[in-house]
């Protein structure tokens, strides 16, 4: 594995739960896996994986506090479902601790838990690989989607936001408009 990879691998060992920790290996090379899959770059894939929940070392209580402090801007949505802001915090501290420079790589990060409409390959593959890796706790529908993403990634990424929108609503949580406009977009 490349320097780099290795020095982030160390640390976040460090700082993540070995739960999380474990689901952050089997993002990085089900990405990395996709990446192979569909001709993005390998490279990326891995590191976009290993950081993609990088923000989420500490408590929701502390990723508040923490985007305050480095002036992160937040919505009212995500104020309201604080599962969300690991994702952007992870993206600003993927930049300012991890030194990543490649916005694709950050945009990935950025975009992991609601997609976005019209993403690109590499924030797809994170996406996908985040909601199929192999530590996943089996969901209904996740077997069906490990099925097709190797066909098929954009019905893969609108199976996932349709059964992460179902979910939601059957928990009786809110759920984000992006996550309904990622549903909307991959909806052929
Ligand atoms: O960080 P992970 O657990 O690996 O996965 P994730 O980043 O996709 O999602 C984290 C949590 O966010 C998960 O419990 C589902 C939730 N989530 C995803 N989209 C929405 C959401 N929660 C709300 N309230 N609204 C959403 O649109
Ligand atoms: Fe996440
Ligand atoms: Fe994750």
């Amino acid at each position: 594995m490349a320097e780099e990879l290795l020095r982030i691998r160390k640390d976040l060992s460090k700082k993540l739960k070995k739960e999380r920790l474990e689901h952050t290996i089997g993002v990085m090379y089900t990405a990395a896996s996709l990446a192979m899959r569909y001709g993005a770059d390998i490279q990326k894939a891995l590191t976009a994986g290993l950081l993609h929940d990088c923000g989420k070392y500490c408590s929701a209580k502390e990723q508040i506090r923490l985007c305050r402090k480095y002036d992160i801007r937040l919505t009212g949505s995500e104020l309201e479902m604080p599962a969300l802001i690991h994702a952007k915090l992870g993206a600003y501290l993927a930049r300012h601790e991890y030194r990543i420079k490649d916005q694709e790589i950050l945009d990935a990060i950025t975009w992991h838990t609601t997609g976005r409409p019209g993403m690109t390959l590499l924030e797809k593959i994170i996406y996908i690989a985040d909601y199929i890796e192999p530590n996943r706790r089996i969901i209904p529908g996740l077997v069906e989607i490990r099925g097709i993403v190797f066909q098929d990634i954009d019905r893969a990424v609108y199976l996932s936001a349709k059964n992460t929108i179902r979910y939601l609503s059957e928990s009786g949580k809110a759920v984000d408009p992006m996550t309904v406009s990622t549903c909307d977009y991959y909806r052929k």
